[in-house]
């Protein structure tokens, strides 16, 4: 018996995990998809149950563990209900719309005792950031004492806000930033180019570390994110996004992906398959709802607070529940 796991919602993060769970995941196998259009669900789930309806995909005797990939307004109302329902969830980031909302799910999962919640922060299982991290937690680097990041898109989508810079693509630096220090962040600063885009935003960690990000919207040339972490000792860095150069017509050169699909494929992929063997060990994996309220409560106060261009002193309402030890 395989883990039967359902999808909810099926554009393009969706579409992917549904494709994960049907060829390159061991010990699971997708057992049904939902989507408000039935025809974009049927197409992902060549096969599998089609919902229309995600707190009925979700109550499903046929569906053991769900993976959130709606919209992310769509987020916190979806991880409750699974989790009133007792099914461990891989919800993507961010993990709610709203701090408030994020915090909801850390109370409910805490009522219960036990943690299902599983946050699609899937830099923690790309290879590169795993090197980074371990090349500081095993002291080769020194203390570290800063942290570079650099996240370009191709361009933003119509529907894309100027919060959502913030909120939906920093968010990642928020998590990584702290995962790869292993520190928490209390202070932030926002500088943001005419028209907004690019900004830079500035962070300081409890332990002093600096986190620099450059948080661009529409670069125009490809995807690309890129960190280098700076210790007493040395420095570690990603190398280029690619794994081949390409020598022609007098020149290398390599490819960027129009977007962060093929960048963190394999990262989505390890993510999965680690997700699907914590849960059959009834473990979890990977970032938490604790991550997850903390990263959204983080992006939350950069929001309120970049209009004024000063520091912003990142709080906190609630201290780390044990479950989250
Ligand atoms: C998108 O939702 C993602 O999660 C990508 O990883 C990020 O790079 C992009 O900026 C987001 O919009």
């Amino acid at each position: 018996m395989t883990l039967a796991v359902g999808v909810i919602g099926t554009g393009v993060m969706g579409a992917e995990h549904a494709r994960l769970l049907r060829s390159s995941t061991s010990g699971a196998h997708l057992a049904a998809v939902c989507d408000a259009d039935e025809s974009r669900a049927k197409a992902a789930a060549q096969g599998a149950a089609v919902f229309t309806d995600a707190h009925a995909l979700i109550a499903s005797a046929s569906v053991q563990a769900v993976v959130i990939a709606s919209p992310d307004a769509t987020h916190a109302e979806y991880a409750l209900a699974c989790l009133a329902a007792g099914k461990p969830v891989l919800c993507e980031k961010p993990i709610a719309a709203t701090a408030a909302e994020g915090l909801a799910i850390v109370q409910a999962e805490a009522a219960l005792g036990r943690r299902l919640v599983t946050v699609g922060f899937m830099r923690r299982f790309d290879p590169a950031y795993v090197e980074m991290h371990s090349a500081r937690t095993s002291g080769r680097i020194g203390n570290a004492v800063l942290l570079h990041n650099i996240h370009r898109n191709l361009s933003a989508p119509d529907w894309f806000t100027g919060a959502m810079a913030v909120t939906n693509s920093f968010v990642h630096e928020i998590d990584i930033s702290r995962w790869l220090l292993g520190s928490e962040m209390v202070t932030a600063r926002v500088t943001s180019a005419p028209g907004g885009d690019p900004m830079m935003v500035t962070m300081q960690s409890d332990k002093g570390e600096i986190v620099s990000t450059e948080v661009h919207m529409n670069a125009g040339y490809g995807y690309h994110v890129h960190a280098q972490m700076v210790g007493r000792l040395g420095t570690v860095e990603m190398a280029a996004p690619t794994r081949v150069l390409t020598n022609l017509a007098a020149t290398q050169s390599f490819d960027f992906p129009p977007n962060w699909v093929p960048r963190f494929t394999e990262a989505y992929r390890l993510q999965m398959q680690a997700w699907v063997d914590a849960t059959l060990a009834g473990r979890t994996v990977g970032a938490s709802a604790w991550d997850g309220y903390v990263t959204t409560a983080i992006a939350e106060q950069i929001v309120d607070g970049m209009t004024s261009g000063g520091q912003i002193t990142l709080t906190f309402p609630l201290a780390r529940p044990a479950l989250y030890a």
